[in-house]
């Protein structure tokens, strides 16, 4: 069986200095940096909205397909990546998890390659991370997420916190980027 590392939305929008910007989102990036080689895949997703989706009602717009608020943190090593998803690219839905990218299919993908272990990092941890993290539980991976290469929009204080646990609390395993 193999293992798989999937980037969640480390996108410009979410770093200091987008539209949404999640505090120290840029942090973590030299983090990931770090550790793509460890894997048997590496998987990113990324925010791509129209310019006019309900989505917007909800949040600010961000990640604009084909913006430069979309486009990964310039810092991210991106040339490791194995395959790249796309969600939130219709005007009604919000496409939260890595699992609802519509370009292609991340489940037939993990499938295809074997892939039982996932190890989730990126942003934000209160929204698309949890959001991952869930439904790759609900569909059987084993899931990790690394807590040091997530930050959180924590638009309430210790949202992060309430995420992480309660990610713990439906089986996904919280480490460390130095434990893997
Ligand atoms: C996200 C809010 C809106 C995320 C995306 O990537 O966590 N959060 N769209
Ligand atoms: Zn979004």
């Amino acid at each position: 069986m193999k293992n798989a590392l999937l980037i969640v939305d480390v996108q410009n929008d979410f770093c200091p200095g987008g539209s949404l910007a999640v505090s120290d989102g840029d942090k973590i990036v030299p983090i990931i940096n770090q550790i793509e080689d460890k894997f048997d895949f590496v998987i990113s997703s990324q925010d791509w909205h129209p310019a006019a989706t309900v989505h917007f009602e909800k949040w600010p717009p961000h990640c604009i397909a084909g913006t430069f608020g979309a486009d990964f943190h310039p810092n991210l090593i991106t040339d490791k990546i194995d395959l790249k998803l796309l969600k939130g690219t219709g005007n009604k839905d919000d496409g939260y998890s890595a699992f609802e990218a519509t370009n292609v299919s991340l489940i037939d993908y993990l499938h295809e390659n074997q892939i039982q272990d996932l190890y989730v990092c990126g942003l934000a941890t209160d929204y698309c991370v949890k959001a991952t993290v869930l439904d790759a539980i609900e569909n059987g991976f084993h899931t990790y997420v690394i807590t040091d290469a997530v930050a959180a929009v924590n638009i309430e204080k210790g949202d992060d916190r309430k995420a992480l646990n309660e990610m713990y609390l439906k089986g996904c395993t919280l480490i460390e980027s130095d434990e893997i």
